[in-house]
């Protein structure tokens, strides 16, 4: 009797669960799971070296454990003489070499990478089933219909749905506390001395030890350095970092989660979005875990409850909102900003303290925490009217969590308002004030955050203003927004021209970023 031809499965770099709705149910003796590091990938843009160590990392252990577990894996590596450097060409390779019944895979998380799957049907003698992926809490297609008949997709009641569908924090059909979201008690500014427990760092094992060889000899003019790789590449590590955030830093999550401290790059963040991102943890199971420790009284109602928020709403609305908005949302350009994006957000070297802590801690870590990329980083890339695109590329290439699908919809429509206000009610625009309240950055800054235009002025206070005056027609329609203008006609035409002058010879300062960082 001839064998039966097997089902092949290729899984994706960000597709490193067994829980994969692909390899769920499967036998191991009629399946062949196919992974694949590929050139397409890795230099689509010039990811951070870090990110890239990561997945190739992270894929090398979850196809070993597999491997150990009994499974057949036909790993593709990125070295390899055949290696055709693209999912297409190495699937259709594999389909020649395993002759399978069919290809099952579950859907890209990038619309790119889904483009090219949905032509497979067409291209390959052989079958191909496109699974959704469920690991996430709202399917697409559930997305499209909560967000249908409205005429503004908030957050906020995209997440009521999400608690009430898993019942997290629940108390019958009410919010627990009474309250949906506690935020308000989210906002504290850091107290002098403020630091965080160190959450653990991982020593490179021999598997991570060859793909750091490996990036550093194939992406050398990538982004980023691998002295500091402590990444987790497993589940258990990923666990471990779980663990010690549960236990160390989540009652303090909702207090500081707005608070920026020069030189502490974490905080009081979880540090789980490249593990959760990757498929190394299960984002729900997260959150049950948390809600346990409100539960047994360990956490805070508004620590969890943000904490929760995070992940079963801006998670899944935004990669709802991905798909609902591609491919249109990666041109969006609704602020017409076209502004080459500055050097310094690859060097760093700039002396506004606050950018270049953020960047630093951007190209040492492959990471940056939240309120660093939304009201720092990407404030000035605001209000200094940066071009969506540039912006778009770097996030997506700096940071060790980013793929399109979650990247974009915060750069685009949260940070950069290009998307019009499908997103954010408003654009998140903000003066030097913002950030002195919420950090240490400002005291021993170059500038001074209390001078508002001139010389030695905080460059965010006039950029603010001429963000402000510039997008006047469109803002001023806003009854969120349309009162700051009457502070701005109150000054004066004399004062507001000290402004608008002060941001113009500001950005004239501006060098614009040198061609070789984001693409070849
Ligand atoms: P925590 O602060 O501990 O939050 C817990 C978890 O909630 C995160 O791990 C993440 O899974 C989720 N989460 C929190 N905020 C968001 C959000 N706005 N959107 C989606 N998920 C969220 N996150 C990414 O995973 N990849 C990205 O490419 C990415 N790009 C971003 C770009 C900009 C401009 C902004 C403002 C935010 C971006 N975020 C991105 C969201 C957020 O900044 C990161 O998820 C967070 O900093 C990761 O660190 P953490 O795990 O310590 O998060
Ligand atoms: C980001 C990335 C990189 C750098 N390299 C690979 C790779 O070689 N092989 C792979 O399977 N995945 C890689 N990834 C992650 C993919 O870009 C990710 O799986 C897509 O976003 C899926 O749409
Ligand atoms: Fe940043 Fe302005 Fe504060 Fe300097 S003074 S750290 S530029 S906000």
């Amino acid at each position: 009797m001839p064998l039966p031809k097997p089902i092949l499965v290729p899984v994706l770099g960000d597709q490193l669960t067994r829980n994969l709705a692909s390899l769920r149910g499967r036998e191991k003796d009629d399946t062949v799971i196919l992974m694949m590091e590929v050139w397409d990938e890795a230099t689509y843009v010039k990811h951070h070296k870090q990110k890239i160590a990561l997945i190739f990392s992270a894929m090398r252990h979850f196809a070993g454990k597999l491997r150990a577990a009994g499974w057949t894996i036909d790993y593709i590596h990125l070295t390899d003489q055949d290696n055709s450097g693209s999912f297409t060409g190495e699937v259709a390779r594999a389909i020649e070499r395993h002759d399978p019944r069919a290809v099952h895979i579950v859907e890209a998380g990038e619309w790119r990478v889904q483009q090219a799957i949905e032509e497979w049907p067409d291209k390959f003698d052989c079958p191909v089933e496109i699974l959704p992926d469920d690991r996430y809490l709202c399917s697409i297609a559930e997305f499209n219909q909560w967000a249908e008949d409205r005429k503004t997709l908030r957050m906020e009641f995209f997440y009521r749905e999400m608690r009430r569908k898993t019942g997290l924090l629940m108390d019958g059909d009410k919010p627990e506390g009474g309250e949906w979201n506690y935020d308000s008690e989210n906002r504290k500014p850091p107290k002098d001395g403020l630091s965080a427990p160190q959450r653990p760092l991982f020593e490179p094992d021999a598997i991570t030890r060859e793909v750091i060889a490996l990036v550093e000899g194939q992406f050398a003019d990538h982004v980023g350095s691998l002295d500091s790789f402590g990444w987790p590449v497993t589940r258990d590590e990923a666990e471990d970092t779980a663990d010690a955030f549960i236990a160390e830093r989540l009652p303090c999550f909702g207090d500081y989660q707005d608070a920026m401290v020069y030189g502490e790059d974490d905080l009081f963040h979880s540090m789980l979005s490249t593990s959760i991102n990757l498929g190394l943890l299960d984002p729900i199971d997260l959150c049950e875990r948390a809600a346990k420790e409100y539960y047994e009284g360990n956490a805070p109602l508004n620590a969890v409850e943000g904490f929760i928020r995070q992940i079963i709403g801006w998670r899944e609305y935004v990669r709802g909102f991905y798909w609902r908005f591609m491919p249109g949302l990666e041109s969006d350009n609704a602020l017409d900003a076209h502004r080459p994006l500055p050097e310094f957000y690859w060097t760093g070297e700039t002396d506004m303290r606050c950018m270049a802590d953020a960047v630093r801690s951007t190209v040492d870590n492959a990471h940056a925490h939240h309120i660093q990329r939304l009201m720092v980083l990407g404030n000035f890339a605001l209000i200094a009217g940066l071009d969506p695109r540039q912006v778009q590329d770097w996030y997506l290439i700096v940071y060790a969590d980013a793929y399109q699908w979650v990247e974009l919809p915060n750069v685009a429509a949260m940070v950069l308002y290009a998307d019009g206000g499908k997103l954010a009610s408003k654009p998140y625009a903000a003066s030097g004030n913002y950030i002195n309240k919420m950090s240490n950055y400002c005291s021993d800054c170059v500038y001074s955050v209390s001078k508002k235009t001139g010389e030695g002025a905080c460059p965010f206070n006039a950029l603010y203003w001429h963000f402000m005056d510039q997008h006047r027609e469109r803002l001023e329609k806003n009854n969120r927004v349309s009162r700051i203008y009457s502070n701005w006609d109150r000054m004066g035409e004399e004062r507001q021209a000290e402004y608008l002058d002060s941001a113009e010879a500001f950005l004239e300062t501006l060098e614009p970023a040198k061609d070789g960082w984001a693409r070849d």
